[in-house]
């Protein structure tokens, strides 16, 4: 099972190849897997990875080997095949890749991996086969989640230790890299990375109206546009804006591991989607998520369904549920926010025990190569 090839359509935004370029990076160097990722669209891929180009047909980035699917997708030898084929979040393989697939002298490992969520019936769903009609196929679904009945969370292997050793002078250096001083005593330190959300100005008014200093680092996209519409002026990477006990700092685009140092070094995180969202459990800090919108609120039913999962037995529940519920259009945001921050040390402990939680149930790229080698094994008959 050394061959991999990672099917990843971009549906918009950064999650789905943000997803799947960390499993891939997970697959290779903790798994020793060869992996093929395609990739349809190269420009949101090369944002988070800046050397990538964004003309070649195919490229190595690291120990990567990256292809641009495109509509004319090549002719498929069988013996072209990977032993395990990934098909994330659903988008559908090529026509004549499928075909190869099933021509192939031992069909490969065919794996669906789908979209985070903590609703109950992922447990029941994850490692569900559907056979491929008229063909000898199967594939698997594969759910990431938040109990050892799934596929487990995104992590790097070195990911807690690395996060354990940031400390107040690795943080100092982070900040001297975004150009601020290290944060003071008494003073927020926010990043805010989100969509459109009407809740925003409100939560701006408590930050201003405070009796503390919040500085705010906004990321590109809504969080940053947003500002700019709320102090009334531009607003781009480099500029800051004061008022009141709020100041604004925009950010450009960090490379994913210096994402992960700003939620390291902030004091609270506000995130969204799917991959910052799981990257600000590991980050051990308060936080608050933005889910992504659907149509007739069903991110609504998730968000409540994690919620429910990671508020369990929690005492501060009350508070985060309504902070999250507000800044998801359900509430009145300044007096959620308020309630949030005065419980802001017990949210911290009960996000250090979460992750703690979290951890025990292995990581996905591992429980997912466990699970292939299992499956390749049966199929072979190689049961020892
Ligand atoms: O960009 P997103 O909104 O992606 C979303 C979600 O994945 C959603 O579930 C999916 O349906 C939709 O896309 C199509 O948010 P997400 O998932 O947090 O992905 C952002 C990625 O960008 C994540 O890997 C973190 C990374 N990132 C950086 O590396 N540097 C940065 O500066 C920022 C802001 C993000």
């Amino acid at each position: 099972m050394r061959r991999w090839d990672i099917f990843c359509r971009v549906v918009d935004n950064f999650g789905d190849i943000g997803t799947c370029w960390r499993l891939a990076r997970q697959l290779a160097d903790e798994c020793g897997a060869d992996v093929r990722l395609w990739v349809d669209n190269l420009d949101y891929f090369k944002c988070l990875c800046p050397s990538l180009s964004t003309n070649a047909a195919q490229q190595r980035i690291d120990q990567l080997e990256v292809r641009h699917w495109t509509s004319d997708f090549p002719e498929v030898d069988p013996a072209d095949v990977a032993d395990v084929v990934i098909e994330a979040f659903a988008c559908e393989l090529p026509a004549g890749y499928i075909a190869a697939m099933a021509r192939r002298a031992a069909a490969p490992v065919w794996i669906n991996l789908e979209y985070l969520s903590a609703e109950s019936w992922v447990e029941s769903c994850h490692l569900l086969t559907s056979p491929r009609a008229g063909l000898d196929l199967t594939k698997y679904f594969f759910f990431p989640g938040f109990t050892e009945k799934t596929g487990g969370l995104l992590r790097e292997r070195d990911l807690l230790a690395t996060r354990g050793r940031f400390d107040a002078a690795a943080s100092t250096d982070f900040w001297r890299s975004v150009n601020l001083a290290a944060g003071s005593d008494g003073e927020l330190r926010i990043s805010l990375f989100c969509y459109d959300n009407a809740a925003l100005p409100a939560l701006f008014e408590a930050w201003a109206a405070g009796p503390a200093v919040v500085r705010v680092l906004t990321l590109p996209g809504a969080a940053t546009e947003q500002t700019g519409s709320w102090f009334g002026r531009a607003f781009a990477p480099g500029t800051t804006w004061r008022k009141g006990s709020l100041i604004v700092h925009a950010l450009p685009f960090l490379s994913p591991p210096r994402y992960d140092r700003l939620l390291w070094a902030c004091d609270v995180n506000i995130v969204r989607g799917e991959d910052s969202f799981v990257r600000a459990q590991w980050a051990q800090r308060p936080f608050v998520w933005q889910i992504y919108p659907q149509a007739e609120n069903a991110h609504l039913v998730k968000l409540d369904a994690f919620l429910n999962r990671y508020l369990e037995g929690a005492r501060t529940a009350d508070a985060v549920r309504r902070c999250w519920r507000a800044w998801n259009g359900c509430g009145d945001m300044g007096a959620a926010w308020r309630e949030f921050a005065a419980n802001r040390q017990l949210i911290q402990q009960h996000g250090t025990d979460w992750a703690f939680r979290l951890d025990q149930t292995g990581d996905l790229a591992n429980n997912l190569h466990r699970f292939v080698n299992g499956v390749s094994t049966v199929n072979t008959g190689n049961v020892s």
